[in-house]
């Protein structure tokens, strides 16, 4: 079974109407409706616009470029450019508060891969740009009795984790942009992280904290069954093309 499915179907927060309308479509199986007409009606029903659903219902219609909304938390306070801060802390030597300025201040670099969600969807050739997780690190002096990365983010829900080796690859950005675009509020923005070459929900949305850490601490799909180590093709039981 697929964690996120009884998440899609069951969000925290959902109004009993919309579940109740949603049970009664039996939306379980909404990955094979593609009428276009009934995707339409589902979204005006759900408010419209597919983006302004915190609850991620509407993320389970083929829209948004082929991009899926997804949030567990029923709702995200929004950050600006003044309000942002990403905090680097833990078993480092000089932990640290940035700022959107701070972090576009630092060399950029720009991966165009596939994005692959473990619930099956890809969305091919999506440009992400920002920051080398790994410059951060560099930056903060990671002690040497790191093994592990914890981030938190402000949706005050999700959390995720990467190994230090995995957390320095150069394909493991914290993002900036997403499509050539400064990423949206819907997409994690101002900043949320990228893991090229695991499942999506690696890629932490709203990112807030980024601690250094002495072991793995299972992030928040992994607690509920999805793979730590989220390599895609080679993880939680499928057989996807690489997206590197
Ligand atoms: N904070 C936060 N990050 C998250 C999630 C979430 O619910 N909350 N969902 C994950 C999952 S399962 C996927 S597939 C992607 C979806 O990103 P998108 O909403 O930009 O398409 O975000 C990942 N990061
Ligand atoms: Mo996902």
């Amino acid at each position: 079974m697929n964690p996120e499915r009884s998440e899609a179907s069951e969000p925290k927060g959902t109004p009993v109407g919309r579940r109740v309308f949603l049970g009664t479509l039996g939306l379980g199986a909404l990955g094979v409706v593609a009428a276009p007409t009934l995707q339409r009606g589902l979204e005006n029903f759900l408010g419209g616009v597919a983006d302004k659903d915190p609850t991620g219902l509407t993320g389970l219609l083929p829209n948004g470029g082929g991009f899926r909304y997804y949030s567990v938390a029923a709702s995200v306070p929004h950050k600006s450019a003044t309000t942002y801060r990403l905090t680097v802390d833990g078993l480092v030597d000089h932990p640290r508060s940035y700022t959107l300025a701070d972090l576009r201040a630092l060399p950029q670099t720009r991966l165009v891969k596939d994005v692959q969600c473990v619930t099956g969807w890809r969305v091919p050739g999506t440009p992400f740009e920002g920051v080398r997780l790994s410059t951060l690190l560099d930056a903060a002096g990671v002690r040497s009795s790191a093994k592990a990365i914890r981030f938190t983010c402000f949706d005050g829900t999700y959390t995720e984790s990467l190994t230090l080796d995995q957390a320095r690859r150069p394909d493991v950005l914290v993002a900036l942009r997403m499509q050539d675009k400064n990423i949206g509020h819907d997409h994690g923005g101002p900043v949320r992280l990228y893991v090229a070459p695991m499942y999506f929900y690696k890629s932490a949305k709203w990112l807030s904290g980024i601690t250094v850490t002495d072991r793995v601490k299972p992030g928040y799909w992994e607690k509920l069954g999805y793979d730590v180590d989220a390599w895609v093709g080679r993880s939680n039981g499928r057989t996807d093309e690489p997206t590197s």
